[in-house]
């Protein structure tokens, strides 16, 4: 048996940042990868056009291979780190992206809101016992391209039952890069090892199967409620 899949993105330099964490941080984790996992790492244009598109072919190209994550990460402003608990469809900014598209010309178009069905607090919890120090949740993923891009892989994993998930990563001057990455290597092996857990209402599973699944993962051993 193959070790089971997380998929990661992560985005190179925009607007005044020209070092973008979360470019490094994703591929660390292709080439080092958490115990337990395979990690497939896919830098995306910062656009609001391309990016979903890119997202929906790697998507598409692993998912075969049922990947147990499908995980975005961006850069934020702020030194800390941010689970994002949804996108929303509907986008106002005047910010333009590397294209040249203006973040307000998609308008309502996109779509409703979306959410993870991840547990975000057990999420952050095992992210502060991987060593971060500020973790926090949110529910405004910031408007621009990074929401887009959320908004994509929500879509993309729900159409196939697949769990996703974007964390906004602080800059580098604030937490090395490599730090990062070890960071959240250690926070994805732990979350490889609760993933039945974690994974409570996965969308395209019916309520009844989905109570099951919750109680037989926390009837194991190995995967403790948290
Ligand atoms: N952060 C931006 C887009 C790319 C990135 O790394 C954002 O938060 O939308």
């Amino acid at each position: 048996m193959p070790l089971p899949l997380v998929l990661v993105t992560g985005f190179g330099p925009f607007e005044d940042r020209r070092h973008n964490p979360s470019r490094a941080v994703a591929a660390a984790l292709e080439r080092d990868p958490p115990a337990g996992l395979r990690v497939r790492a896919r830098e995306l244009p910062v656009s609001f056009l391309a990016a979903p598109r890119e997202v929906e072919r790697f998507v598409a190209r692993h998912a075969k291979s049922r990947p147990i994550l499908v995980l975005g990460l961006g850069v934020q402003r702020k030194g800390y780190f941010r689970l994002e608990r949804r996108a929303r469809g509907r986008y106002t900014t005047q910010r333009v992206d590397n294209d040249g598209t203006v973040g307000a010309s998609l308008g309502a178009r996109v779509g409703p809101m979306l959410r993870t069905t991840l547990d975000l607090r057990a999420l952050a919890r095992l992210l502060r016992a991987a060593g971060a120090a500020d973790v926090r949740i949110s529910n405004n993923a910031g408007g621009y391209v990074c929401e887009r891009t959320y908004h994509a892989l929500l879509a993309s994993a729900a159409k196939r039952a697949l769990s996703a998930l974007f964390l906004h990563v602080p800059p580098a001057k604030d937490i090395p890069s490599r730090t990062q990455a070890r960071l959240v290597r250690a926070w994805l092996a732990a979350f490889a090892a609760q993933a039945s857990a974690m994974r409570g209402r996965s969308s395209g599973v019916s309520g009844r199967e989905a109570a099951k699944a919750r109680k037989r993962s926390t009837n194991s051993r190995t995967a403790r409620p948290m």
